[in-house]
């Protein structure tokens, strides 16, 4: 946790279909209101991407209104935080409409603003810090080192995570060209440092950091409305793309 203020975009990732564990927590909602995974991201220019969206089963997310017809899924501490920045219809009401643990969201369908794969699923990581953004981690395996070790590990046993092959099975797809990692740089960084595992914290650390600098300062978009920019110049502008789609909100902590 740093000292600086965190800027987040807040990615709304509605849910799509509603797992049997889930439907009788959220039993009494009105059947017409929307819900949404909440994703807290530093890279919106990335959401091109998305090939799933990530929850920790080993925590317990709350239920929140975000106005008459559309309710988010978040940590408390970001439900909170959220109260008193004017997301929330009333400044300080973080009440909860239901207590839901993780697992009980894994395997729904939903959808993600932007990407390119239309038809994606909620899944489990269990490197997810309940104290950092909103405990909803959208999956980018390009250019996220973390998303794509999670990925890989998913991949190679299903079963043991409980989740069906079918909703882990979409491939990392070019965002950004790099020189140095060519158009799938979390996925270069993660073979050239021999990263196995998402445990594998310091490696990862380095990865992320290399990553980022690499994206951030010599990075192209290689795909959508902005081909052909700096990431540094894209970002802000699809940034207020999603913003202006109603499918993000600036969140800050
Ligand atoms: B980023 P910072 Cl493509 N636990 O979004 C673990 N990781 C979390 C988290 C939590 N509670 N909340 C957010 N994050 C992730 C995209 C992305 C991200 C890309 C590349 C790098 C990257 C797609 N996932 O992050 O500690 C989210 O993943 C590496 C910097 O606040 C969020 O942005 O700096 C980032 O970590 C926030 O990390």
């Amino acid at each position: 946790e740093g000292v600086r203020p965190q800027e987040y975009t807040a990615i709304k990732i509605r849910l799509l279909s509603i797992p049997e564990k889930l439907a009788p927590l959220i039993s009494a909602l009105d059947s017409s209101s929307k819900i949404y995974l909440i994703a807290a991201t530093l890279r919106p220019e990335t959401m091109y991407g998305q090939t799933c969206c990530f929850v920790s089963p080993s925590i317990t997310y709350g239920l929140y209104k975000l106005n008459d017809s559309e309710y988010v899924i978040c940590t408390e501490r970001a439900a909170k935080n959220m109260s008193y920045q004017d997301i929330f219809p009333e400044i300080g009401n973080y009440t909860s409409h239901a207590s839901i643990p993780g697992s009980a969201l894994i395997g729904a369908k939903i959808h993600a603003p932007f990407s390119v794969y239309k038809e994606v699923y909620v899944l489990p990581m269990e490197t997810i810090k309940e104290g950092k953004g909103t405990g909803v981690v959208t999956c980018v395996p390009s250019d996220s080192p973390d998303d794509y070790i999670t990925t890989l590990d998913l991949q190679k046993k299903p079963e043991y995570y409980g989740i069906k092959a079918e909703w882990v099975a979409h491939e990392p797809a070019p965002i950004i060209e790099t020189p140095t990692y060519g158009n799938l740089t979390a996925v270069t960084l993660v073979e050239q440092l021999k990263i196995q595992s998402p445990k594998d914290a310091v490696l990862l650390a380095k990865a992320k950091e290399l990553a980022y600098k690499e994206g951030y300062y010599q990075g192209v978009m290689h795909i959508g409305k902005y081909k052909g920019l700096k990431v540094e110049d894209a970002k802000p502008k699809v940034r207020q793309d999603l913003i202006d789609a109603g499918e993000a909100f600036v969140y800050n902590e």
